[in-house]
């Protein structure tokens, strides 16, 4: 044996896995599945995370304005007591937790026990502003929220149409998956409001108005009704509501698209004709359409026209490319406010009272918990006092984050969990330095619901401690029961027996295996997750995005990823080799709007927006007249607003703004 240990990535959902040499922490890539022996920049310099010298290395306390070193056993002691006598005065929901996608599923699993064994539901995570919208909108369309069918399938499917989502700088993997299909003849179809380097491989282009979705998936359905090459007999035996979806599409014909979108009439034809003709497809999607206030209706629309051509099963599939690591594990173990584990709702009382005896308790609440987005005014209303953060950055990452930063300073008691002492870090009242991903073990969900075994690489740096063993203590001293745990593999065990399709299988198995698929590798392939077992069609109308540009504020500000890059920096920016890759952020802008503001390319330019305004340098060219994009992972945060979809996700692809040329960076 090469003594290399096989470690799940630690950035994006595509869920590569890393061969890390235990000595000198160099990563080479795996060879099996899914990453087939490639790994993208980052999960290649991935360790140079782990021996940053910013890594947190003993708990610190506030005291005054100072971080002062304390005991382990003294910062959770006195978090448990403060976090319990905030619950005597004010009842449990006057608590959240926040989990993290970054850790695995049973670091997830109990931080979630530990909310709802406290009395709270008040426990959600990053998939609050990403793509919760898909999965409320699968949900209600195909009673699943989750990615319906493994990577491996797009390689056998005739096209595949990649909207609002950007796989060459956010997955770059699934890149190969997506070339080898094109290789065999698929079709690429990509929408996307800029030329992005995804684009690059596609046959069809369609640059489209930032919001304006809603309007081209109606008008391509339109097309693909009125030319009658749906597929009728899916629609019949497999679905309900064509009626209403057919009424609904008659009035967007692709020259009334054209007008909304952008995109010219014909390319709408051609584009809708030639998914349709395929005869199978893959729809890939990501925050394009998730970041919107229409976030939801988007999802639906796309996942219409996905029901409309039967590409469900062998025939397609719905790929809501998961973001970070473990945000589909997150989901999966409980980490959500409105869903138990495995998305079950939170009345199923049926299901609720079986996860209450196995937690060695009678029942669990029931009332749905406060989502990420909504702790803010929580806390400005007085209703909110304490928060319990592991491995999350508000302070940077939420929408309008200078009222979020105001919140995070009102607490009564503020403890952060985290590697690093994050822009979030120093507003905590306690700061505990966690372990990082190769040096604990554990297991993690892919975007194709793949659950992975990840192995520990090294030791914990300096005093710090894998999240599973700190959040067992916490549970211990808040006196909840069954905090006893004395190996992750317990936790593994548990967590398996909530499952039917895992009671069955050991910790063992999924060790030694390339991976477990939960429930089930392909997902709808006879009948839809549904009550009746038929899908949902649901007609849509294009919705208003929730600030409009006027005069005074008259582009379009939309946010955007960069390869080198990841969300709010934390790790990305002290990765050495990913900073050097990276070069400066720029500000795009059409090449119409530069000239006629008099910006060149590496001009500083100010972006300002109602909430606040950044500096960055100009780039001139790949962005439609009227529309700005700028990296996300920076101070973006600072312009955009806070209006919510029905998921709860913010607007962040979507913002009023007003661009002008500045002499200087500050
Ligand atoms: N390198 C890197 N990789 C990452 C991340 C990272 O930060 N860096 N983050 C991870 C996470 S958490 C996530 S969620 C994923 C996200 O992965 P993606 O969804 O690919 O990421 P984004 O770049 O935010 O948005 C995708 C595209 O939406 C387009 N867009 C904006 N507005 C609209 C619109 O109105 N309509 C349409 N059709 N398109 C629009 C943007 O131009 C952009 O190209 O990436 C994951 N992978
Ligand atoms: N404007 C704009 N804003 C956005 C977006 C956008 O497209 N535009 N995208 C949104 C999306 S999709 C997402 S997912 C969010 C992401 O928002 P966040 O989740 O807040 O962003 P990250 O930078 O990924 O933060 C992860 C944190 O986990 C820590 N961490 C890493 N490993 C471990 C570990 O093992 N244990 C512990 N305890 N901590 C660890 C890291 O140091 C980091 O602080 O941002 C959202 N915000
Ligand atoms: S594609 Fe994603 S999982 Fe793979 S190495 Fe890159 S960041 Fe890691
Ligand atoms: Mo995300």
């Amino acid at each position: 044996m090469s003594g290399l240990k096989s470690v799940v990535c630690p950035y994006c959902g595509f869920g590569c896995k890393l061969l890390v040499d235990p000595k000198t922490l160099r990563v080479k890539p795996h060879h099996g599945e899914p990453n087939r022996g490639k790994l993208c920049p980052k999960g290649l310099h991935a360790a140079e995370v782990v021996t940053s010298k910013d890594r947190l290395k003993r708990p610190l306390k506030r005291v005054g304005s100072a971080m002062v070193p304390i005991s382990w056993g003294r910062a959770i002691e006195e978090i448990a007591n403060k976090l319990l006598e905030i619950r005597e005065l004010y009842g449990p929901d006057a608590v959240a937790f926040i989990a993290s996608s970054k850790v695995s599923n049973e670091e997830n699993y109990l931080l979630q026990k530990i909310a709802r064994l406290f009395g709270t539901n008040n426990i959600d995570n990053c998939a609050r502003l990403c793509h919760e919208a898909s999965v409320h909108a699968l949900k209600l369309a195909v009673g699943a929220g989750a990615q319906t069918n493994p990577y491996e399938d797009l390689e056998g499917f005739n096209a595949i149409l990649i909207w609002g989502y950007n796989p060459a700088e956010t997955h770059p993997v699934v890149m190969d998956y997506i070339l080898r299909a094109k290789r065999k003849g698929a079709k690429v179809i990509v929408v996307d409001v800029r030329e992005t380097r995804t684009m690059a491989l596609a046959d069809y282009k369609l640059v489209i108005r930032p919001g304006t979705d809603i309007t081209l998936a109606n008008a391509m359905m339109h097309v693909i009704i009125r030319e009658e090459l749906y597929n009728e007999d899916f629609v019949r035996s497999r679905t309900r509501g064509f009626s209403e979806v057919k009424m609904t599409v008659r009035k967007y014909t692709p020259e009334y698209a054209e007008r909304v979108t952008g995109i010219p009439a014909e390319t709408i034809r051609e584009a809708a004709g030639a998914f349709a003709l395929a005869g199978s497809g893959a729809i890939m999607w990501g925050m394009g359409l998730t970041q919107h206030v229409s976030g939801v209706e988007n999802v639906l629309a796309i996942i219409d026209l996905a029901l409309l051509l039967g590409y469900i099963g062998e025939r397609g599939g719905l790929y809501p490319m998961r973001g970070q690591n473990n945000v589909q594990g997150a989901a999966y173990m409980g980490a959500l406010s409105e869903f138990l584990p495995g998305y079950v709702p939170l009345t199923d009382e049926r299901f609720r009272k079986r996860v209450a005896s196995i937690w060695g308790v009678e029942d669990l609440p029931t009332e749905r918990g406060l989502y990420l987005t909504e702790l803010w005014d929580a806390v400005e209303e007085g209703n909110l006092r304490a928060l319990y953060i592991v491995g999350e950055n508000p302070a940077v990452s939420e929408a309008d984050f200078i009222r979020v930063r105001e919140a995070l300073r009102k607490l009564d008691l503020l403890v952060v969990q985290d590697i690093f002492p994050t822009r979030t870090a120093r507003y905590a009242h306690y700061l505990l330095p966690a372990a990082a991903f190769c040096e604990k073990s554990g297991s993690y969900m892919n975007s194709e619901r793949r659950i992975q075994w990840s192995e520990k690489a090294c030791e914990p740096y300096a005093d710090s401690k894998p999240d599973w063993e700190i959040l067992t203590m916490l549970g211990r001293a808040l006196g909840l029961p069954g905090f006893n745990y004395a190996s992750v593999e317990e936790v593994t065990a548990e967590y398996f027996r909530l499952f039917p399709e895992l009671e069955e299988r050991t910790v063992e198995e999924l060790k030694n295996s390339d991976g477990i698929f939960l429930p089930r590798k392909r997902l709808h392939t006879w009948e839809f997750a549904t009550p009746d077992g038929k899908a949902r069609l649901i007609a849509v109308e294009q919705i208003s995005p929730w600030e409009t540009p006027d005069e005074e504020y008259p582009f379009v500000l939309t946010t955007v990823r960069l390869i080198s890059h990841y969300n709010t920096g934390e790790m990305t920016l002290r990765s050495p080799s990913l900073v050097k890759l990276a070069g400066e952020p720029e500000a795009l802008i059409s090449e119409r709007d530069a000239a006629k503001l008099g910006i060149a390319d590496g001009d500083w330019v100010e972006i300002e927006t109602r909430r606040g305004r950044i500096r960055m340098r100009a780039k001139v060219g790949g962005v439609p007249q009227g529309v700005v994009a700028v990296p996300f992972h920076f101070k973006a945060n600072r312009l955009t607003g806070s209006a919510l979809n029905k998921a709860g996700t913010p607007e962040f692809k979507y913002s009023a703004c007003r661009v002008r040329k500045v002499q200087e960076g500050r």
